[in-house]
């Protein structure tokens, strides 16, 4: 079954209980056009060099490339900007019902028109982190109006049972990801589950989705002859802890030890009190 993801205008409350219900939930007009131009001119300087972090592919057969960039706000500044200068902070820390709120990284993904081949399999964004604890966010703003074709979708209620399933290869979903967990559980199959409920929803610049960093979520690569680009940045609140295993480099801190707050230059707290 596929539904529509609720969603609110400025309803932060109502927001924030639909969250943790299905966990994920959708902001109409989140970001205005002018900071949407922001993050336009950080897109300009990531993909002409300034990210250290990019990665642009082309899968055979493919008239479009998938960009993606991680941690890029360290050195682009309309980045910086958007995260720490824009409303951004305030309106996504409801959603941590925590003392405090740290930066944990940006993700920049652009799926070109034509990027058939750029799907995303099902997963848990929390698959694939060395930290502990439930208050982790997804707040993903679209950048470009998207259809249901190319829209993300969510596994309703997937991030309640707190479960921790194994990280997909995304390059490659049929070989197993380079710092699997083989304690975890594999990936249920949830297109073959009669009673999941599948939530997604089109999307139009400036709206955006919060999710929990539990719940299970896939999209389809972009076969549309239109640009489908998102800017998203990933919180952290108070009960998360840092577990020194292996992961990507992104998600890592040499400074912190199992058990430390992550918190200091790389993963800056933005909010406490
Ligand atoms: O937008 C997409 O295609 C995938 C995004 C996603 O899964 C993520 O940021 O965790």
């Amino acid at each position: 079954m596929t539904v529509e993801i609720a969603s609110f205008d400025a309803a932060i409350r109502e927001a924030v209980a639909a969250y943790h219900c299905d966990g994920v939930v959708c902001l109409r007009k989140a970001a205005s056009p002018e900071w949407l131009a922001v993050i336009e001119q950080g897109i300009d300087l990531a993909l002409s060099g300034a990210s250290a972090d990019l990665d642009v592919v082309q899968k055979a057969g493919d008239k479009g490339r998938f960009s993606f960039s991680s941690q890029a706000w360290r050195q682009v500044e309309p980045f910086r900007r958007f995260i720490f200068e824009s409303p951004l902070p305030d309106l996504c820390w409801p959603f941590l019902e925590s003392s405090s709120l740290t930066l944990f990284y940006d993700f920049l993904l652009i799926k070109e028109g034509g990027s058939n081949s750029a799907a995303t399999p099902w997963h848990q964004d929390q698959a694939y982190y060395p930290l502990t604890g439930a208050k982790i966010i997804n707040c993903w703003t679209a950048l470009d109006p998207i259809p249901l074709e190319t829209a993300l979708r969510f596994h309703k209620g997937s991030h309640a049972a707190g479960i921790l399933y194994q990280a997909s290869n995304f390059e490659k979903p049929s070989d197993d990801y380079k710092h699997l967990r083989r304690e975890r559980p594999p990936i249920p199959d949830i297109d073959a589950d009669d009673d999941a409920v599948i939530l997604t929803t089109a999307m139009e610049p400036g709206d955006m989705l919060i999710w929990n960093a539990h719940t299970f979520h896939a999209a389809p690569g972009n076969h549309l002859n239109q640009r489908r680009a998102a800017l998203s940045v990933n919180w952290t609140g108070d009960d998360v802890r840092y577990e020194d295993v292996p992961s990507l480099e992104t998600y890592r801190d040499a400074t912190l030890r199992t058990g430390d707050r992550i918190e200091g230059e790389k993963f800056p707290m933005v909010r406490s009190g």
